[in-house]
C-alpha cells in the first residue's frame, strides 16, 4: 500500500528518496518546480540533464514521459523529471497527465526509491486547473502498481493544498 500525503510548502525543502520535477521537454530548466530545482539543488542537476540530451533524449523527453538524474544538493537521491502537458480546452490531455504520475513511479521503482515528492504537475506555467489536476494526480497515484511507500504531495499554496485536501479527504 502506497500511503499518500499532502504537504503545503516548497518542493525543494523535502526530504525524500526522488522529487519530481515539472520540466519542459528540453530538459534544459525554466521557472516554478523546474527553476527551483535547478537553483537550488545546484549545477550538477543540469550537467546531468545535458547528458541525456547528448545520448538517449537528443530530441527531449516526450509529454507524459519521466526520467531521473541526480539531485545534486537537494536532500535527495534523485530527481525524477517529467513533461506536463499544456491545458487545452479542445482536447483532453489527461491520459498523458496521468502518465506523468504512472511514469514518474515506474522510474521510482527502478531505482528503488521508496518515498517520492510529487509537486501539482501542469498547474502552473502549463495552465491545468487546479481542481482537476488534483483528482488526475490523487487517481493516478491510488491506482498505480507500484513498490513506492509513501508519496507526498508538496503544494505550493493553501488554495493548490485545498485542492488536493478536498479529492483527498472529501
Ligand atoms: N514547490 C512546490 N510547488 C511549486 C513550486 C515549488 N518550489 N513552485 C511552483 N510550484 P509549474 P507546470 C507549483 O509552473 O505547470 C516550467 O517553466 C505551482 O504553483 O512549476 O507543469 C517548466 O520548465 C503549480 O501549482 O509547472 C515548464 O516549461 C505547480 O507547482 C513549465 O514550467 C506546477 O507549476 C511546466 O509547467
Amino acid at each position: 500500500m502506497t500511503a499518500v500525503s499532502l504537504v503545503q510548502g516548497d518542493i525543494t525543502r523535502q526530504s525524500v528518496d526522488a522529487i519530481v520535477n515539472a520540466a519542459n521537454s528540453s530538459l534544459l530548466g525554466g521557472g516554478g518546480v523546474d527553476g527551483a530545482i535547478h537553483r537550488h539543488g545546484g549545477p550538477e542537476i543540469l550537467d546531468a540533464c545535458r547528458a541525456l540530451r547528448a545520448s538517449h533524449y537528443g530530441k527531449g523527453l516526450a509529454v507524459g514521459q519521466a526520467v531521473a538524474t541526480t539531485a545534486g544538493r537537494l536532500d535527495a537521491r534523485w530527481v525524477i523529471h517529467t513533461v506536463g502537458p499544456v491545458w487545452s480546452v479542445e482536447e483532453d490531455r489527461s491520459a498523458r497527465l496521468a502518465s506523468c504520475y504512472r511514469e514518474s513511479l515506474r522510474v521510482a521503482d527502478e531505482l528503488g526509491a521508496a518515498t517520492v515528492a510529487f509537486p501539482a504537475v501542469s498547474t502552473g506555467v502549463y495552465g491545468w486547473p487546479l481542481d482537476d489536476g488534483a483528482r488526475i494526480a490523487l487517481e493516478t497515484v491510488r491506482d498505480a502498481d507500484t513498490a513506492v511507500a509513501e508519496v507526498r504531495f508538496v503544494l505550493f499554496d493553501e488554495t493548490a493544498y485545498a485542492a488536493f485536501a478536498g479529492r483527498l479527504h472529501g
